[in-house]
């Protein structure tokens, strides 16, 4: 595709939000995009001047008022899973473009794409969708200060996470160091790390190891799980996307700091 058969891209990007894979993705497929940031409230931290159905914010995009949403010459196309698909679907790497290499897409049904399809929805599907009880319970205090880890609440919600905390760090084992493979970072890395961000800051630094290692999450997060989130945050479209994310923030922290806005 050249750059003048290719449409209009919009990413409707929420400071220190899971929007920032989407911000990460476009870089790294270097596909020409304008980016609508908005800031978060800095007291509730919710999306500013946003109600769901309010028409206001982000709500005049999408009626939950949520981010991601990309606007495709203004089809709109909302939910993470969805909008990451139709950008690796639809838009390969530029450099790659034209050979018609590359990564594979997560709609072609064979082995790679569909490898790559499971981990375009397992970040938000799997990985947060089973952080989220924790984050909800450590901010409404369901799960307290004094709170061992040896409640049935927090059993509960521990058996999802430590189920795919051991599978991430398994197939980082398989694959050599990244989701990618042969130690590339890719897009199955980006759909999947952003979730980690949030796990380590929001979730594991908020209770002592002992905490985690009660509900079988030993060590919090496992060594190959460590070593390529490290390797992701020196990516240079990951440099690129989170330097952009913090000047549009107007914050002064740098740019591994980009969740700051959220958790401070
Ligand atoms: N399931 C949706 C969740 C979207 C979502 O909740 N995004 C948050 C940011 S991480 C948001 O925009 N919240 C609105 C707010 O905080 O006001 C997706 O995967 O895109």
């Amino acid at each position: 595709m050249t750059s003048k058969q290719m449409p209009k891209i919009t990413l409707h990007h929420l400071e220190a939000s899971r929007s920032l894979r989407v911000l990460w993705l476009l870089e790294y497929l270097s596909v020409p995009y304008d980016l609508q940031f908005y800031p978060r409230d800095p007291e509730t931290r919710y999306a500013k001047d946003t109600e769901p159905n309010s028409g206001k914010g982000l709500s005049a995009v999408h009626p939950l008022g949520r981010s991601p949403v990309l606007e495709v010459d203004g089809v709109v196309v909302a939910e993470a899973g969805a909008v990451l698909t139709v950008l690796l679907q639809h838009f390969p790497k530029q450099s790659e473009a034209a050979s018609g290499a590359g990564d594979p897409r997560p709609m072609d049904l064979t082995r790679e794409g569909q490898e790559l399809n499971f981990w375009v929805q397992f970040g938000e599907s799997s990985l947060f969708l089973h952080a989220i009880p924790f984050m909800y319970g450590f901010k409404g205090g369901v799960i307290d200060a004094s709170s061992d880890g040896s409640s049935v609440y927090e059993k509960t919600c521990a058996r999802g996470l430590k189920a795919d905390l051991d599978h991430l760090e398994n197939e980082l084992g398989k694959k050599g160091g990244t989701l990618a493979g042969e130690g590339r970072v890719g897009p199955a890395d980006i759909c999947t790390e952003v979730s980690l961000e949030f796990i380590k800051t929001g979730i594991l630094r908020r209770r002592p190891t002992s905490y985690w290692s009660t509900l079988g999450i030993e060590g919090a997060l496992g060594p190959k799980t460590q070593a390529w989130m490290e390797k992701c945050q020196k990516d240079e479209s990951y440099l690129r996307a989170t330097e952009i994310e913090v000047k549009r923030g107007g914050k002064v922290h740098k740019s591994e700091d980009w969740l700051k806005p959220l958790y401070g």
